[in-house]
């Protein structure tokens, strides 16, 4: 059979000019040659289907056979011609194989990074999904939709960086987002409850820095939205959270807060892990840790996305990312997270 002869002459050929490749970027010529797309090997495997079938079977078996030969045979030199070179510079004097290798620097992952993913983690345990959305937002998502009209005082509490894009009318229309709050907007227009999400992200505030407070910094916002969803859905969840990220011995507690998206509005405490509730200095001697803020949203928000209220109810949570690990190792300046301090980073 003409084909097996020619496969029989392919491999004495390739074999034998092996031989006589004595450096790298000959051997890779070889391979490509050889074992490359265009290689006679591959020539033959592509014209497997106009053989007849007894035929095909033998040839097909015999170019793979030819083509792991090749392989082996490549590798084998590849490490013949290492060994040989470090060979000759040992004889030249020029390596010592005894000298102790460089050590590799390893990179770790930022303490923000970290506590995000374990927030993440013990929320996607509970069934809610990871979603991001942009910094960059406009009015109507990160206010108006929220229940925060243009005139509404509580607007003082989000410090906010304007983007210089005006409307028609001459108001400011785009901003770098305060919250990770207009995320529940945009999630509920997309999709038609069940909604479970949490949103990690950026969130940016025009304020003069300090030890507790950055223009820029994290936030993990949390929706989850039914037909029956209450408030004890929402005590039992955040619960259950604090729990696994911060221990089961941990007790948390509730009190009312104001957000105009939500009713009612709570602030969320867990009993302070240095202290245990009878106060010390982390705590500023209340005992207790704010770590966020919740509630049920409030109608008017669901009425913006055209779910009924009288059939949809939800719960939604905020939380400052930073505040936990600041919390958690006692570090005395939220402004060492992003100042780019090694010393700081690799503690973590
Ligand atoms: C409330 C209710 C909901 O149903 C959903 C979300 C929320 C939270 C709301 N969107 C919000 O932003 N509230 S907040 O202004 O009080 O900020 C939440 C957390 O961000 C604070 O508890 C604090 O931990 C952190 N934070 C606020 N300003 C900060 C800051 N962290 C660092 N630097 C700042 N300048």
């Amino acid at each position: 059979m003409d084909i097996k002869k020619d496969l029989e002459e392919l491999k004495n050929r390739a074999l034998e000019q092996l031989k006589d490749v004595d450096d790298d970027q000959g051997l890779e010529k070889w391979r490509v040659f050889y074992l490359g797309k265009k290689s006679p090997l591959n020539q033959v495997l592509r014209g497997l289907a106009s053989l007849p079938i007894e035929e095909r079977r033998l040839v097909g078996a015999m170019s793979n056979d030819l083509k792991l030969l090749f392989e082996s045979n490549v590798e084998q030199k590849r490490l013949s011609l290492y060994s040989s070179a470090v060979t000759t510079l040992q004889e030249k004097g020029r390596l010592d194989v005894t000298l102790p290798g460089r050590p590799v620097a390893q990179g770790r992952l930022h303490p923000t990074t970290r506590i995000v993913r374990q927030i993440c983690d013990i929320f996607s345990a509970m069934g809610f999904q990871v979603v991001e959305g942009p910094e960059v937002e406009t009015d109507y998502y990160n206010f108006e939709a929220l229940n925060i009209p243009k005139d509404h005082p509580a607007r003082d509490m989000w410090d906010t960086f304007w983007i210089d894009r005006k409307d028609e009318n001459g108001e400011r229309t785009t901003l770098l987002r305060t919250h990770t709050s207009p995320m529940q907007i945009r999630v509920m227009e997309k999709t038609t409850p069940p909604i479970r999400v949490v949103v990690p992200g950026k969130v940016y505030r025009y304020e003069a820095t300090d030890a507790t407070h950055e223009s820029m910094f994290y936030q993990v916002e949390g929706l989850a939205v039914d037909k029956g969803v209450t408030f004890g859905d929402l005590k039992g969840c955040l619960y259950e959270f604090a729990r696994r990220l911060f221990g089961p011995e941990r007790k948390a507690r509730f009190r009312c807060d104001y957000f105009p998206f939500v009713e009612p509005g709570v602030e969320m405490a867990i009993d302070c892990f240095v202290c245990a509730g009878k106060g010390c200095r982390l705590c500023s001697n209340t005992g207790w840790i704010e770590i966020l803020g919740a509630g049920m949203v409030h109608p008017d928000v669901l009425r913006h996305v055209n779910y009924d209220p009288d059939v949809y109810t939800g719960f939604a949570f905020g939380m400052g990312v930073e505040r936990i690990p600041i919390l958690r190792y006692g570090i005395e300046d939220i402004r060492l997270f992003y100042g780019n301090d090694l010393r700081f980073l690799r503690q973590f």
